[in-house]
């Protein structure tokens, strides 16, 4: 074969979305709606949920050939390490409820996370009919709010007149949102209902990957409208980023509350923790703003961070 006829027949690459990985199965989403399993060419195009790639047929599937740089990637924390979870997102929202109690240090992790990859984050308090339960977790969410996050009320799956569904609505448009919370605060009667035939869909993909129903680690990408302008990911059994990737350095300008007092201290490469002279300790309550529950968080987490740099410490 001559190297015009070899080039000639190479099937053209296309571009296109992933919209779902089981592990290494990915399914590819062409501009036509076409959707194709697609296996990575190498170690270097290994894509997950939300990538933009350039892929070719190859039999009756596709090689993923390049991705598209990423506008944003979110990292998922494992056992032992972190992986990356879902590309291009713009948006997490971090679903609470009433019950189970939210836990403080979960919830300033994952807004970290998203404040570092770039990605809004938009805290949602559901089941607000279990009373008073609802009430408490509301007041706990204050200094989020005191801090500038956004919160919303929600009650997804109970029998109340107004069930925030509608006020959720335009922060879900224009924009992909990745879902994330704790085991039942309610995130597939969410996706349920934002996404009436998902549980369908999820399995008519499973079915198309060749992978068993049991598998956990499995990210779907939903659209919510026809123009698929406005997206929903699902990651489920996904309950915390990964933070160890970030510089220690960095933490202070990632948590709103603290970040307010930066630039004022007296060493320019204060670490916020025992430095004399340091603006963020004279912020502290009684005298300032700042909770003290939030700067130990914040030198805990440092001191993490800190021996996740080191890889044999
Ligand atoms: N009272 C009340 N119950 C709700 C509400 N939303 C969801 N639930 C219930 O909470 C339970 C958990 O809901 P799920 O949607 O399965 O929660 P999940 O976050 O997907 O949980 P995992 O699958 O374990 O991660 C179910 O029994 C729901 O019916 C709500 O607004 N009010
Ligand atoms: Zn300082």
């Amino acid at each position: 074969m001559s190297a015009h006829a070899h080039t000639t027949t190479l099937p053209a690459s296309a571009c296109g979305r992933v919209v779902a990985s089981y592990g290494r199965h990915l399914l590819v989403e062409a501009d036509d709606g076409r959707r194709v399993r697609c296996h990575p060419r190498g170690k270097r195009t290994e894509a997950v949920v939300g990538d933009w790639v350039d892929w070719q047929p190859s039999g009756d599937e596709g090689v993923i050939t390049a991705i598209h740089p990423r506008r944003s990637l979110l990292r998922r924390q494992d056992e032992l390490r972190t992986k990356t979870l879902a590309a291009n997102v713009d948006q997490v929202l971090i679903m609470l409820a009433a019950e189970p109690v939210f836990s403080d240090e979960h919830l300033s992790r994952a807004l970290i996370a998203a404040r570092d990859a770039d990605v809004a984050p938009l805290i949602v308090l559901n089941k607000r009919d279990v009373q008073p339960a609802f009430d408490e977790a509301w007041q706990r969410l204050e200094p989020y709010r005191a801090m500038g996050e956004t919160v919303l009320p929600l009650c997804v799956g109970g029998a109340v007149p107004d069930d925030g569904m509608e006020a959720l609505w335009p922060h879900l448009q224009g924009r992909a949102t990745l879902v994330m919370g704790a085991s039942g605060v309610g995130k597939s009667t969410l996706i349920n209902r934002l996404v009436p035939g998902a549980q369908a869909q999820t399995q008519a993909i499973s079915r198309a990957l060749g992978t068993g129903r049991h598998t956990t680690t499995h990210t779907t990408w939903y659209w919510l409208d026809e123009a698929r302008r406005s997206a929903i990911v699902d990651s489920p059994g996904f309950h915390a980023f990964g933070l160890h990737h970030i510089e220690p350095r960095r933490l202070a300008s990632l948590m709103p509350d603290i970040a307010a007092h930066l630039g004022g201290c007296r060493f320019a490469n204060c670490t916020h923790r025992q430095e004399p002279g340091c603006a963020v300790r004279a912020a502290l309550a009684p005298q300032g703003p700042l909770s003290p529950r939030r700067w130990q968080l914040y030198q805990a987490l440092y001191d993490e961070l800190a021996r996740a740099q080191q890889p044999y410490g």
